[in-house]
């Protein structure tokens, strides 16, 4: 083929000739079955995804009796999988269950990856985030900034459970993955172990004197008390066509997102309600905290109840609906928008237009 006047060999031809010759010089030409370097759209490989309480809860019992926690910053947990992606529960995250014990403690260590805990079950567990401590109850919100030192305690009587999500995809694609194992165990914990609270927790007052944070959230947690607030105060008001009733857990300096990778918000479907559809760049994960309904996400429905997680791939329709007419239903939602914010990366399309 390549004895061939150049003129005589077809475009795929010469492209495969040329190939040939730039492989040492570790370039390319793109050849004719290369995948396009653009789709029209997005075409994620991720797959719509339910994960069931009645399926996930045997196997965290499981988990807690047969797995050891070992020192050396090591954690329990149940990873959430997609079979659609090489790594992480989304493209961006990973979302894993932890589960421990009474008496046991997660030890010390830090990660450039940032992180949050949404407490699922139990209480009598601490988490200490840079020398400040924390209890974690069902509902709680703590987050755990990028590079900030972490350990967690169970002082309680039964098994605490809670869902993790740290941005561990997105931080390994960059390759800015840094780790480092504390040498104690725990962290001393400092004279003002609620500092943060004190000092950030009304969510409607600024403190005039409050050290510069230079964009990191200086508010460490966000308890369930304060949420379901925002939530039951605005129960009364019209419900909004695409989210019902929908908060998204602030950095109160900024008004922005809590963590700057990572997307939380706290929304309620009314009794009855149903959301029209809507899609956007970017992919989410719901918790289920009560009640039950179904989200139907590219013509798939996923008819869930309290405790489940449903997975929904970027740039995929998908709508709410609440399936009992006297209960509510309310779902913790984690997603990459402020990623795609970030990037100059975020559309979004809601139904009708
Ligand atoms: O609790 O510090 O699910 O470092 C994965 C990595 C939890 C944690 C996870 C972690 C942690
Ligand atoms: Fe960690």
């Amino acid at each position: 083929m390549s004895e061939l006047p150049a003129s005589q060999m077809t475009d795929a031809e010469e492209r495969r000739v040329l190939a040939a010759d730039l492989v040492k010089l570790n370039c390319r030409v793109h050849q004719a079955d290369d995948p396009p370097l653009f789709t029209r759209e997005p075409k994620s490989s991720m797959l719509p995804l339910h994960w069931r309480w009645r399926d996930l809860a045997p196997m965290l019992n499981r988990a807690g009796t047969s797995l050891k926690l070992e020192a050396g910053g090591n954690r329990r947990t149940l990873r959430l999988t997609n079979p659609g992606l090489a790594y992480g529960t989304t493209p961006t995250f990973w979302a894993s269950i932890q589960y421990i014990l009474p008496g046991e403690v997660a030890t010390a260590h830090r990660h450039t990856a940032t992180a949050l805990r949404f407490i699922m079950q139990g209480r009598g567990a601490y988490t200490t985030v840079d020398g400040e401590q924390y209890p974690m109850n069902e509902g709680d919100l703590v987050i755990t900034p990028s590079w900030t030192w972490h350990d967690h305690v169970h002082r309680g009587d039964k098994p605490m459970i809670w869902l993790d999500v740290l941005d561990i995809s997105l931080v390994r694609a960059m390759h800015a993955t840094f780790f480092e194992a504390s040498m104690a165990d725990l962290q001393p914990v400092s004279e003002f172990p609620t500092r943060s609270w004190q000092q950030f927790g009304s969510g409607i007052m600024r403190p005039v004197n409050a050290p510069i944070h230079n964009g990191v959230n200086p508010l460490l947690v966000y308890p369930a008390q304060r949420s379901e607030e925002a939530l039951s105060a605005a129960a009364k008001l019209p419900a909004n066509p695409h989210n019902d009733t929908a908060f998204e857990y602030q950095n109160p300096l900024t008004g922005g997102p809590a963590l700057p990778n990572i997307g939380t918000r706290l929304q309620r479907l009314r009794a009855g309600g149903r959301c029209l559809p809507q899609r956007h760049t970017g992919s989410v994960l719901n918790y289920v905290i009560s009640g039950s309904g179904s989200t139907i996400v590219e013509g798939q429905r996923f008819d869930w109840h309290a405790g489940d997680f449903i997975a929904i791939p970027p740039w995929s329709w998908y709508e709410h609906a609440n399936g009992s007419q006297e209960e509510i239903a309310t779902m913790f939602q984690v997603n990459d928008l402020p990623v795609m914010k970030a990037l100059g990366l975020h559309r979004e399309e809601f139904l009708p237009e």
